[in-house]
């Protein structure tokens, strides 16, 4: 974590506390990568992979092969990011393509945008969200880390990353996005946890504000 000048001269301790208001309440900080899976990690060889977005009437979809996704302009992105058990990690670094890019390319070849995406993986893992919270530049499909391709057990060939929302919300080996017009609860809203997932608001359970 780079210096910051919040932090008085000849204070010295091995870590840098973090930054004021750079932590959300109840988290704490970790230089670790801790792998989080609800299962075994998927290995779809890149020929088989594709990127589908489904519009809501279930007819028209747009679907991008590896070298397409790959040709649509990268971004990179460098963000803090926070796990529902507690820790967060800041300053990781991507590589991957805007959700906006994407959801654009779906409106040009004209599937009707929706109120809500529902992210759908190899393995089956879901979540949903409310499209204002994949758009605006806020969310990627990522396929890089850390200046290298992103490791399988980290959601390598791609995931997604919503890095404001819990890290539950960045959907590892990601395959598409579901337009959605009402809200529907994924893999673990299903099992408990928040819809939504903000985690300045602590919205870790169903039930917190
Ligand atoms: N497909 C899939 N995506 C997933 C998960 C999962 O089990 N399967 N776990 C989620 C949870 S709870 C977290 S905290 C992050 C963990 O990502 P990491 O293993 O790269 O740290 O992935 C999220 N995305
Ligand atoms: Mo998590």
């Amino acid at each position: 974590m780079a210096d910051t000048p919040f932090i008085a001269r000849g204070f010295h301790s091995r870590r840098a506390p973090a930054a004021p208001g750079r932590l959300p309440p109840g988290q704490y900080e970790t230089r670790d990568f801790p792998v989080l899976s609800a299962g075994p990690t998927p290995r779809t060889p890149l020929a088989k992979w594709d990127f589908t977005i489904r519009g809501v009437d279930g007819g028209k979809s747009v679907r991008w092969s590896w070298d397409e996704f790959n040709a649509l302009p990268h971004e990179t992105p460098k963000v803090d990011i926070h796990c529902v058990t507690k820790w967060s990690k800041f300053d990781t670094t991507w590589e991957g393509i805007s959700v906006d890019t994407l959801l654009s390319a779906a409106q040009a070849v004209g599937i009707e945008s929706a109120p809500y995406v529902m992210a759908f993986s190899d393995g089956g893992y879901t979540t949903n969200l409310p499209t204002a919270d994949v758009t605006g530049g806020k969310a990627w499909v990522v396929f890089g880390y850390d200046r290298a391709p992103l490791p399988p057990e980290h959601g390598g060939p791609a995931r997604l990353l919503v890095p404001h929302l819990y890290f539950w919300k960045s959907a590892k080996w990601v395959r598409g996005l579901q337009l959605l017009p009402n809200d529907q609860p994924g893999f673990w809203e299903q099992l408990g946890y928040h819809d939504r997932g903000d985690p300045w608001r602590e919205q870790r359970y169903q039930g917190d504000p």
